[in-house]
Formats: structure tokens, C-alpha cells, sequence
């Protein structure tokens, strides 16, 4: 089932809070995150005496039954606001299931009670669900510059005609073309990769002018380039005025996507024998194709 989940948070360090609520979503077994709004900067709705808001919307899809949905998020809410409870004395992140599956349980309403009344709830949904139908009130809900959506990950690969990406942790092709169509588009930019990618650099050193960033749990430091060892840490190094490019491998893809505006790839007309593979498109539609012999460059947008 496909769930789309509001979350907000009012008090500490907002947008890290958002963030890390996010990432504990994508890590609840028989989730998979879609896709992650802006974050959104509102004016408290209903309530009186309170810090400004920070509100995002996010799209799941999980196979968990709906009220297994709402303990697990009730656990993270728990987990992060549970720490600054007791200094601020008020929660730190709200999680709502906005919209989904029809469900009207005593612990769980959906769509939620309040949701067309809300704009601040309503903005961020309509942002990842433009089909979604509703009239706004007026309320005050400003874009946050810089935010999640605002980094714009583009995601660049070479694959065969089944998606495989590569083998044995050698990558399936090393095509002139695709080399320097690689080239051109991160020259001057910013990639992001994990430790295995560097291992199939030239002398498994970082990539000349370009700023470099591995995403490794393991790795701590690594001359010529920085490492990061969490999404969360990598969007703290991040400039969202940047292009920054995420140029694999596999996991660093299935990680990133939900955060991809733009997918590059090139897909050569061949069947490759593959042990990873780049993570589904279905969130993305192909809007330009140009052919060559043997191969073709595609790129994919929202
Ligand atoms: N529950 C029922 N339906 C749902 C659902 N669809 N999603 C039950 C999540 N929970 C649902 O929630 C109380 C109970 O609602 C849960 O135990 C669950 O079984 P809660 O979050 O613990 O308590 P609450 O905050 O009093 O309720 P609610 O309605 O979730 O809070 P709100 O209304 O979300 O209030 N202004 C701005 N600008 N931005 C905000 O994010 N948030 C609030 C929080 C108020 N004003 C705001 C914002
Ligand atoms: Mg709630």
C-alpha cells in the first residue's frame, strides 16, 4: 500500500529532527520511501504561544497492516522526541498518516481528521501528490530554501537492457562516449559515492576537479575526498546551491533516490551478466532519449 505521511516538528533543531525522522522511516522493515517534499516553514495552526513550525510530506509504500504502520512511527516519534522532552518539556516531531488506504479505527483515521483543513499539511502533500484535489485557507506556508527537495540529487549510471549496473565490483562497461558524457555533466560539481565506487576510479583515487564525498559506514577518512557516514551527515556537508551528482553504486542509489529530482543514464544494448542493479524507476518518466550505436543516453525527472 502506498501511504503519504505529514510530519512536524516545532521545537530543537527542526529540520535535523525532519531528517532523521526520515531516515528511521526508510529503516522500518517492509517500508520503501517514494519520495520526500521540500520542507515547508508554517505558522502554528490551532494552537497559541508556540515556535513556528517545520513541516514536510513524505510518500511510502509498505506492506505492514496500518495500525503496525502507526506503532512503529508512534516508536520513532518516541525515540526522538524522548531526549529533548525533558528539557523542553513538549514533543519534537509529530508523524500523521495523512492519505492512504480508507481506515477509520478508534487509534487511526485516514485520510487524517484535519487534513483539508490544514494547509500546512496540504502544501508539502500536494508538492509529492500533485493529483491530489483541495482548496487552501490562506494560511501562511513558506518554502524553505535549502531543504531536502532543494539539493536536487542527480543520480548518473551506466547500465545494460535489465538495469544491471555491475559485477563482482567491477562496473559491466567502460564506453568512450559514456566516460566523457560523465565527465561533462560532473565537471565542477559535487559526486557522492560509497567506498566500493572508489574502488573502481582510476588508481582508486577521488575524481579530479570535482568535490569529492564517500558515503561509507566503514571508511573514516580518505585523502582528497570527504567522507560522510550517514545521509543525515551528508546533507549537514551539503550546499544545496550545488549540483551534486550521485554516481552509484547500488546501495548508495537504493539510498538517494527518494531524494532524486533527475536520473541520467546510459543504457547499452547488451545483457551483461550482473550481481547489482540500479533500484526501480517507477517514481520517475523518461523525458529525453538520444540514440547511438550501441547505446543510449536517457534522463528521467518526476
Ligand atoms: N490518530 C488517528 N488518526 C491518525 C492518523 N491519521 N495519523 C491517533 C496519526 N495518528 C492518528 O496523535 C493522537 C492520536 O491520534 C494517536 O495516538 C493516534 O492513535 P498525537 O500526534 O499523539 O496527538 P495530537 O498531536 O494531539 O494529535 P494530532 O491530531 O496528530 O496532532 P496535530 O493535530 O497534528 O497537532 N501547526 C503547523 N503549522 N504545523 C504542524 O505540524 N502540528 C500540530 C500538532 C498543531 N499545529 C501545527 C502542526
Ligand atoms: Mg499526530
Amino acid at each position: 500500500m502506498i501511504y503519504y505521511l505529514g510530519l512536524g516538528a516545532n521545537l530543537g533543531e527542526r529540520e535535523r529532527t525532519l531528517r532523521q525522522a526520515i531516515e528511521r522511516i526508510k529503516k522500518i522493515p517492509a517500508v520503501k520511501l517514494l519520495r520526500v517534499s521540500s520542507f515547508y516553514e508554517s505558522e502554528p495552526w490551532g494552537v497559541e504561544g508556540q515556535p513556528n513550525y517545520l513541516n514536510a510530506a513524505i510518500k511510502i509504500f509498505t506492506m505492514l497492516e496500518p495500525l503496525d504502520l502507526l506503532d512503529e512511527l508512534q516508536r520513532i516519534e518516541l525515540e526522538l522526541g524522548r531526549i529533548r522532552r525533558e528539557h523542553w518539556g513538549a514533543r519534537t516531531i509529530d508523524i500523521d498518516i495523512l492519505f492512504g488506504a480508507e481506515i477509520s479505527h478508534e487509534r487511526l483515521t485516514v485520510p487524517h481528521k484535519f487534513l483539508f483543513e490544514r494547509d500546512f499539511a496540504l502544501i508539502p502533500l500536494a508538492e509529492i501528490f500533485p493529483a491530489l484535489e483541495f482548496k487552501l485557507h490562506g494560511d501562511k506556508v513558506f518554502r524553505v530554501n535549502g531543504s531536502s527537495a532543494d539539493f536536487k540529487f542527480k543520480l548518473v549510471a551506466c547500465v545494460d537492457k535489465n538495469f544491471g549496473l555491475g559485477c563482482n565490483g567491477e562496473l559491466l562497461f567502460r564506453i568512450p562516449e559514456d566516460l566523457k558524457n560523465f565527465r561533462r555533466l560532473t565537471l565542477n560539481h559535487t559526486i557522492i559515492f560509497g567506498r566500493r565506487t572508489l574502488e573502481t576510479f582510476p588508481n582508486r583515487q577521488p575524481l579530479d576537479e570535482r568535490r569529492n564525498i564517500i558515503l561509507s559506514r566503514s571508511l573514516k577518512n580518505f585523502s582528497g575526498a570527504e567522507v560522510v557516514g550517514s545521509v543525515e551527515e551528508l546533507f549537514n556537508v551539503l550546499d544545496a546551491a550545488e549540483e551534486n551528482f550521485v554516481i552509484g553504486g547500488a546501495e548508495i542509489f537504493a539510498e538517494l533516490i527518494p531524494y532524486a529530482a533527475e536520473i541520467f543514464l546510459t543504457v547499452v544494448d547488451a545483457e551483461a551478466q550482473a550481481d547489482v542493479f540500479f533500484p526501480k524507476l517507477d517514481e520517475f518518466n523518461l523525458r529525453d532519449v538520444k540514440k547511438f550505436d550501441g547505446f543510449e543516453f536517457r534522463r528521467y525527472a518526476r
